[in-house]
């Protein structure tokens, strides 16, 4: 039975220490206007917790699922184990081998239990966000042209910034700057 008024999206942490770089996902999904919640819970220190939570969550509705961890990244597999939602893991940098064991951890999945893994660290958190915008913007038309606006606003961004560094270089080099090269478009 579903019961109701689960956030859309619930993003999981292995620690409090996480929540700088996971904070990134949770201020786009409220740019996005996206139910969320942000918890404390890790694979390996509360395991019990962390399933019985996303059993809960899966139960009431939640529609996809967020982990973000460091190290023996194990968090977004455990989530995946017991949730038929899609998970996204973000590896996260906190451990001397700044997040390529996060990485392997979170996206070498064996067969039958996805995880989808993003980046390392803040673009990661930023893109699973974006990621679980645009599973739940696949049933939700509103989500997807507030997605349109979003990449057509980055679009823009990135046109001006060109014409202003294009702009720049016509104006001649700044005294000591160098050499100056011609841009391609
Ligand atoms: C992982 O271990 C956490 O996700 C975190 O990235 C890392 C270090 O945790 P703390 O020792 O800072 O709590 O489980």
């Amino acid at each position: 039975m579903v019961e109701t008024g689960s956030p859309a999206v619930v993003i999981f942490m292995g620690s409090d220490s996480d929540w700088p770089v996971m904070a990134k996902a949770t201020a786009v999904l409220e740019e996005f206007g996206v139910p969320h919640l942000a918890i404390v819970s890790s694979a390996h220190r509360s395991h019990d917790r962390t399933v019985r939570m996303a059993r809960l969550f899966t139960r009431r509705g939640t529609r996809v699922f967020i982990a973000g961890a460091g190290s023996a990244a194990h968090l977004a597999g455990a989530l995946a184990a017991v949730t038929p939602r899609p998970v996204i893991g973000v590896p996260l940098a906190s451990s001397p081998l700044a997040g390529l064991d996060s990485l392997l951890s979170t996206a070498q999945m064996p067969a039958g239990v996805p995880v989808a893994c993003t980046a390392i660290g803040e673009a990661g958190a930023k893109n699973a966000a974006l990621l679980a915008v645009e599973i739940l913007a696949l049933s939700d038309r509103r989500l997807q042209k507030r997605l349109l606006d979003y990449r057509a606003r980055m679009e823009r961004d990135l046109v001006k910034k060109d014409a202003e560094l294009q702009r720049r270089r016509r104006a001649g080099p700044s005294p000591g700057s160098g050499r100056r090269g011609k841009l391609t478009p």
